[in-house]
């Protein structure tokens, strides 16, 4: 496969991307609903977009350890408007969205691509987005955001993440979708603790052999493990991790400082001279 084929754009795998948040929820865990008002919302992901990002991923539902559920009705009053203010802005447009009544909305709105933390296990989603020429992200979590962290456990996380994407990837090509709309993820901070991201991690490579991978660690708890630092004072971590994710095979980092991060993978390129899928 050469292509990544996400709505209107159809993206090189030889070259990584980036992935900008655009958070329109009232409790995101890093930046506390700043740009909760679809206006900045829209303002947010054009900035994102003017310093570098391909795609801009839209989420209206908190999906950090503890958060709650809320309702479709919500979620879609959320995200619609910000999709709709952002669809002529010349980037690929992502919803974060599990539920298949969302999915459907969005894609009407014009969304290019379906980030789903339950990897379409939804009952309807593999429907909602069978139709489409969307790109799709088939991430792996253990439990459910309200008490995924209480205590994940697993026998060999790398063998289990892995095997639980083989078969989301495919379920998601029986349902006749195009492998080239798949990325994967194995999920960094859903349902794992330290020690369980940082063999992930390490593992990137067994990950980017069965498909393009996305990888989402930007200001996430387990890099304010491993430095001390607060959420808000991350972004050293959180760009040197996009960075390792990439020269460990990662396709997509999803990140929340997207001029930052653009920087350090161009200096990065220039200085080892070379692109996708080194490993260390
Ligand atoms: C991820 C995500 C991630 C994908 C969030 C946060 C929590 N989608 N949505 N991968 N994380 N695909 O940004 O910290 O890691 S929300």
């Amino acid at each position: 496969m050469t292509h990544f084929q996400c709505g209107r754009y159809r993206f090189s795998l030889a070259q990584p991307l980036l992935m900008g948040i655009v958070n329109v929820t009232p409790d995101s865990f890093s930046d506390g609903g700043r740009y909760f008002s679809p206006e900045r919302a829209i303002e947010h992901g054009l900035k994102l977009h003017e310093e570098g990002a391909q795609i801009l991923d839209i989420g209206g539902e908190s999906t950090r350890p503890g958060s709650l559920p809320v309702s479709a009705e919500q979620e879609m009053a959320r995200v619609i408007p910000v999709l709709e203010g952002l669809r002529g802005a010349g980037v690929a447009l992502s919803v974060d969205t599990m539920k298949p009544e969302v999915m459907r909305a969005a894609l009407s709105a014009g969304a290019d691509m379906i980030n789903d933390v339950r990897a379409l296990e939804a009952p309807g989603a593999l429907e909602a987005v069978a139709g489409s020429d969307c790109g799709l992200c088939l991430m792996h979590m253990r439990g459910m955001p309200e008490t995924m962290q209480l205590a994940p456990t697993y026998a060999e996380v790398v063998a289990e993440v892995a095997t639980y994407l083989h078969r989301r990837l495919h379920a998601v090509q029986t349902a006749g979708i195009d492998s080239a709309r798949l990325l994967i993820d194995p999920g960094f901070g859903f349902g794992k603790t330290l020690a369980h991201n940082l063999a992930l991690f390490k593992n990137l490579p067994t990950f980017a052999d069965m498909a393009p991978v996305l990888v989402g660690v930007s200001r996430k708890s387990f890099l304010g493990a491993l430095t001390g630092r607060a959420t808000e004072d991350r972004l050293l971590p959180s760009v040197i991790a996009a960075v390792l994710a990439i020269r460990r095979g990662a396709y997509v980092v999803r990140v929340h400082d997207v001029r930052e991060t653009v920087e350090a993978i161009r200096l990065w390129q220039e200085l080892e001279g070379h692109q996708l899928g080194v490993q260390a």
